[in-house]
């Protein structure tokens, strides 16, 4: 090399016939800023945020930090979680103050028009409106709400409102926990409608049920989809059926249908007290009968506000849940214990087979447990009655 810092390159070999020579490079990028390996590499890094920058943010209904911490509460990490329920305690005060609405119904039946139309209603009068579901088939599909993010085209762009996918994975328990503490999340950002949409596969309409004040069916005519078509413990549990597709040439089978639902839910119980479920005609598409919703949704909530079952619900409805999921723990901590595992299956087969009573199997297996929470009887139990000094 040359004192110049010039040099051959090394390609050229020892001769001395070569014109060429490379120059050595200042230990930096060609923009003149520290070389690359000196700078620091661009990261995509989400900002991170203090405890009270978050509690702040939810309750500003900062869209980022709301995100930020609605991933802490779908996480499933234990510290994650902690810092979310912290967060959730001090947030609770300012929750509670939404009207919780619950919409099931088969797929095509229009849920996802509906939700953009009437959404976008309410939020034209000044409410604000999250959209959140329960989806237990998002599971394997990723999120049916997430494609209808986009198919609720004119909600979607209102800055009232706020559609969150259904969280993936998970059981039942564990979605709906997460759709809960959205829920609250939201309600302590602001929105005072909440909607929770559910496709009504499996246990997910009784989930929704559960975690609503409001809670309707939406159904639709000459799918098969009729009086007999629906399953009763749904109509039981409706406070209202809103027919969906009135519209054109389905209008007066609509109202027919109509009159028929009206009618017959007058001969079951209601699910709420003091208050008489009916059928409701509505067109998604053409934005017609929503406000009839809306308006039964208000004296709902007027009605059961005077009697108080409003509240009582509530409060049901928010200590099963933690009843549910200290049983949930139970039987999952008890059904993974080793011992149990091992004996569960001979157990099961034994009273399959008829050789074993249910009963006495039942009991073998919670002292398999060996564990004082299950077995029946405590060993100190059984020395002092046994003791005869
Ligand atoms: N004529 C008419 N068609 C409607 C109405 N509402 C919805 N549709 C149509 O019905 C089809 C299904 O509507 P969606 O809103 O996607 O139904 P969904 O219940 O959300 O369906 P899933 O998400 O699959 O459970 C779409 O093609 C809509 O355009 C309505 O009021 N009238
Ligand atoms: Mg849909």
């Amino acid at each position: 090399m040359s004192d110049s810092g010039r040099r051959k390159p090394e390609w050229a070999g020892d001769g001395e016939g070569f014109t060429c020579s490379v120059m050595d490079g200042v230990a930096g990028g060609h923009d003149g800023l520290p070389g690359a390996s000196a700078r620091p590499r661009f990261q995509r890094r989400r900002p991170t945020y203090s405890e009270a920058q978050m509690l702040a943010g939810v309750r500003a209904a900062d869209r980022t930090v709301l995100g930020r911490v609605l991933s802490l509460i779908e996480s499933n990490a234990d510290h994650h979680m902690e810092l979310a329920q912290n967060l959730l305690r001090q947030l609770l005060p300012e929750t509670g103050r939404a009207i919780r609405i619950g919409i099931t119904g088969v797929p095509g039946a229009g849920k996802s028009t509906f939700i953009d139309a009437f959404g976008t209603l309410l939020c034209e009068q000044g409410h604000r409106v999250a959209v959140l579901a329960v989806d237990p088939s998002s599971t394997l599909t990723r999120g049916s709400i997430l494609g209808d993010k986009t198919r609720m085209e004119s909600l979607s762009r209102h800055p009232g409102a706020f559609i969150r996918p259904s969280p993936t994975g998970g059981t039942l328990g564990g979605v709906s926990r997460k759709t809960r503490e959205t829920m609250l999340l939201c309600e302590a950002a602001g929105f005072d409608v909440i909607l929770v949409e559910t496709v009504g596969v499996g246990q997910s309409e009784a989930t929704v049920r559960s975690m609503t004040d409001f809670f309707m069916l939406l159904t639709l005519t000459g799918a098969g989809d009729d009086l007999q078509g629906i399953k009763r413990g749904v109509m039981e549990n409706a406070d209202a059926i809103v027919i969906n597709k009135a519209d054109g040439d389905n209008r007066a089978k609509a109202e027919r249908l109509g009159h028929e639902f009206t009618h017959a839910l007058r001969y079951l119980k209601t699910p709420t007290p003091g208050w008489q479920p009916k059928a409701f005609l509505v067109s998604a598409l053409e934005k017609q009968g929503l406000g009839e919703v809306w308006g039964a949704i208000e004296r709902f909530r007027e009605i059961t506000g005077e009697n108080g079952f409003f509240e009582t619900r509530r409060h049901e409805q928010v200590t099963e849940w933690m009843m549910s999921m200290v049983l949930d723990q139970v039987q999952q901590r008890f059904l993974g214990l080793p011992a149990v595992q091992q004996r569960l299956p001979a157990l099961r087969r034994e009273v399959a087979e008829g050789t074993l009573p249910a009963t006495a199997a039942a009991r073998e297996l919670l002292n398999t447990a060996n564990c004082p929470l299950f077995s029946p009887k405590t060993p100190e139990k059984d020395s002092t009655h046994d003791s005869k000094s």
